[in-house]
């Protein structure tokens, strides 16, 4: 494993007692091809001490509804399940980190954390109160990015042009083979409990509005299905068909990776060595990898990545001279929501969103630029799309989804073009333009996401 993945907090902290070592798993929920959690098996292996993985489930987060909840909490009993085969105990444990995590390293005298890497301010809030209340090693372990985060880049780039070669000039390197956690040698000291994953539902405080999908399996194991699907069946025609939502082509692996159940990497090393023509093969990669930690890059380095303050200045300063111009619709948040507004097309991506969880790519575009154009400011915009992407889709909350609207909204990552009304220099998208690239009526009609 390169040793640069990892980071350590509190350089001086040394392993001074036999006690446990635990993995603190977020947003990476997998074993297989997880290197935060190898990295604590080889320390727990080097110290020849127990190995737990705990994981602390928060009654609310960000606006998630029982629909990603239920897709996260099935996938985590499924892993808990496999778990059992490694002689790791999994420790789901009630509430915010910040109180759950200290208390268990005192209880059971863990001797060093791990933990996996995530850019969005949550995780580094509870990352910043936490650690300093501990008195043991800590390591931060990027399972998520295929070149780690912070040996990508040192700042916030532009663009995808500037972030690219970066990350090329490193992926040889970085792009190796996974490596797997064994049946672990030092059992836990204690008698351990499996979770009562029943009660663990009545422990949320969510919206149970929003139902659970029913066409999208949680686990490691579906995972794996839906990516041998996407090789076999849509990768060869993927550079062709991506941006036609009647073909529905793309992998729809985004919830997969959302909640770590799927490694990035992984997935990669399956594409490059599948038997799909050079041209497919890249046009996937540029958004696997490309995209996605170019996307991770905005949100460690810009702590604005979900508001107006993160756009690039030429957009903040078009939009801000545009903020007066009449707006032939103008429609509240609970327009947008319920899918009540004259255009056919911006209804149905709404359907989609509220009845599938999942907007195809290439229209969450048109849906979130449409937003900005009916909605009072930029701000508003901003709001409304965070809100309706992380309430509705299985995907929500993930660096990804705020840059996206970010892109779509404030230009981030993308270039000044001409001005025009209420956009500014942000670059716009119609319904003529959705017309000549796919059959939009069809998708009105019979748009289907499987
Ligand atoms: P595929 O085309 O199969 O792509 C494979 C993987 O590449 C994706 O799973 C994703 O990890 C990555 N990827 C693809 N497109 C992008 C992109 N534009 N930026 C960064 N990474 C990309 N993505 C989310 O994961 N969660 C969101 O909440 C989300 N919200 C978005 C909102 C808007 C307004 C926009 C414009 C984009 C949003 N995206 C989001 C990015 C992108 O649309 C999705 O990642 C993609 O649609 C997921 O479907 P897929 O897995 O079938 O994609
Ligand atoms: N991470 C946690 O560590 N604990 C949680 O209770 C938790 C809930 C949750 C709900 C919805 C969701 O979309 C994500 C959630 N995550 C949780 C975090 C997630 O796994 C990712 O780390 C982040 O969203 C970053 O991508």
């Amino acid at each position: 494993m390169k040793i640069k993945r990892v980071r350590k907090f509190k350089n001086d902290a040394q392993h001074t007692t036999p006690g446990a070592i635990i993995y603190w798993m977020s947003r990476d929920q997998r074993i297989k091809d997880n290197w935060a959690l190898y990295y604590a098996q080889t320390l727990a292996l080097k110290y020849q001490v127990p190995l737990g993985i705990v994981f602390s489930l928060s009654p609310q987060f960000l606006g998630a509804t029982i629909r990603q909840y239920d897709f996260m909490l099935k996938g985590l009993e499924a892993l808990e399940t496999t778990l059992s085969e490694y002689e790791v105990p999994f420790f789901l444990l009630l509430g915010e980190p910040t109180d759950t995590i200290e208390a268990f390293v005192q209880k059971n005298k863990v001797s060093a954390l791990v933990t996996d890497f995530s850019p969005l301010k949550m995780q580094r809030h509870w990352k910043k109160h936490l650690f300093p209340t501990l008195e043991i090693p800590i390591y931060e372990v990027d399972t998520h990015n295929i070149v780690p985060i912070w040996e990508a880049s040192e700042k916030q780039e532009y663009a995808a042009y500037t972030i690219r070669p970066k990350i090329h000039k490193r992926l040889a390197y970085y792009l190796d083979e996974l490596k797997q956690i064994v049946p672990h040698l030092y059992s836990w000291p204690t008698t351990t409990h499996k979770t009562d994953w029943k009660g663990v539902y009545e422990t949320l405080e969510v919206d149970e509005k929003v139902l659970p999908l029913d066409w999208l399996v949680p686990g490691e194991q579906a995972a794996k299905e839906v990516l041998e699907d996407f090789i076999d069946n849509k990768l060869d025609v993927y550079d062709k068909y991506r941006n036609d939502p009647n073909k529905q082509v793309t992998s729809n692996l985004s919830p997969y990776f959302h909640f770590g159940q799927l490694s990035p990497q992984r997935v990669a090393l399956a594409v490059q060595a599948s038997n799909a023509s050079g041209d497919n093969k890249e046009a996937f990669l540029e958004e696997l990898i490309v995209r996605r930690e170019l996307a991770d890059n905005f949100c460690y380095y810009n702590s604005n990545y979900d508001n107006f303050l993160g756009f690039p200045r030429w957009a903040q300063a078009s939009l801000k001279a545009h903020r007066e111009d009449p707006r032939e619709f103008i429609y509240s948040k609970d327009d947008f929501e319920k899918g009540q507004t004259h255009d056919p097309l911006w209804n149905k991506t709404q359907e989609d969103l509220v009845n599938k969880g999942k907007i195809h790519g290439y229209l969450r575009m048109y849906w979130a630029k449409k937003i900005l154009e009916w909605s009072r400011s930029p701000e508003d915009a901003m709001h409304i799309s965070i809100y309706l992407n992380d309430k509705y889709a299985i995907d929500g909350r993930d660096p990804n989804g705020y840059v996206g609207i970010a892109w779509s909204i404030g230009g981030v990552h993308d270039r000044a073009w001409f001005n025009r009304n209420i956009y500014g220099k942000v670059r716009y998208m119609n319904f003529n333009g959705c017309k000549s690239k796919f059959d939009v009526d069809a998708y009105i009609n019979n748009g289907t996401l499987v």
